[in-house]
């Protein structure tokens, strides 16, 4: 048997603010720390090895996973970090409060630019300081694959090739037991290739922070079954709030 452990990043301090993320580099929150410190035991007590971990090229994912991999006391382990798995770029939202925006445009549109799978919010100016095209760590990327807004359909499309490529070749080769770091809207995407979710039923996945989503798959990477990690009543709370982030105060 195989596993993949999916795990958002802690709370960072635009969570905390309610803004915008996607591309924006935002560090974590206190609680962030305190909540990847706790996945971490966590994945201990359940006895997890991972023997590799990927994340992507955003600090809040990439603390996430040293706190866990240090509570695990696996912090040898090979980490590869990937743009592919940075949140889905959120445009020209980038920055903007939840609950305002959705004051001026109205619950429905703000909710089409979170869920939609393929309504993409307004795209940054190629030239806007926010632009992953004056962002020196994404020098290395083709710029026909840099994104100025997306929707989960184009983050989707990004991921798929390193899920495809890398980790799932990996895993059949030489690796029983992974980790993989990310965002809500990244995880969202793998987690709708892993398990058929079709574009109307992917709206209502709602992933809170810090909480390990356990994937169990045969030798040949075929989905067996899945799985959160702690209290269930617990998780859905703290889904409902992540859905209810971005209603009219
Ligand atoms: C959040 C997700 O991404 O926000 O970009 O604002 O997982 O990196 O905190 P994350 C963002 P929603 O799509 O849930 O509004």
């Amino acid at each position: 048997m195989k596993r993949v452990v999916l795990i958002r990043h802690g709370e960072s301090v635009w969570n905390k603010e309610n803004r915008f993320t996607g591309w924006t580099d935002v560090d974590l929150s206190e609680k962030g720390v305190e909540e990847a410190h706790k996945a971490g035991k966590l994945l201990k007590k359940e006895g997890f090895q991972f023997e590799k971990a990927y994340t992507s090229y955003l600090k809040r994912a990439i603390k996430t996973l040293n706190v866990v991999l240090d509570e695990m006391d696996l912090d040898w382990i090979p980490v590869e970090k990937t743009w592919r798995l940075n949140e889905k770029h959120y445009g020209m939202l980038q920055g903007l409060n939840k609950a305002e925006t959705a004051e001026k445009y109205g619950d429905e549109q703000v909710l089409i630019w979170r869920r939609s799978y393929d309504v993409p919010p307004t795209p940054l100016a190629k030239d806007d300081p926010r632009s992953p095209f004056v962002d020196a760590r994404y020098k290395g990327v083709d710029e026909k694959d840099l994104p100025l807004t997306e929707a989960l359909v184009h983050t989707v499309d990004r991921i798929l090739p390193y899920w495809n490529n890398t980790v799932v070749p990996e895993m059949k080769e030489k690796y029983n037991e992974v980790i993989i770091a990310a965002h809500g809207n990244s995880l969202r995407g793998i987690i709708k290739h892993l398990k058929g979710i079709s574009d109307e039923d992917i709206i209502s996945l709602n992933l809170p922070t810090a909480v390990p989503y356990v994937f169990e798959f045969d030798d040949n990477m075929n989905l067996l079954k899945d799985y959160f990690l702690g209290d269930p009543e617990e998780i859905k709370k703290l889904m409902d709030a992540v859905a209810n982030q971005a209603k009219k105060k």
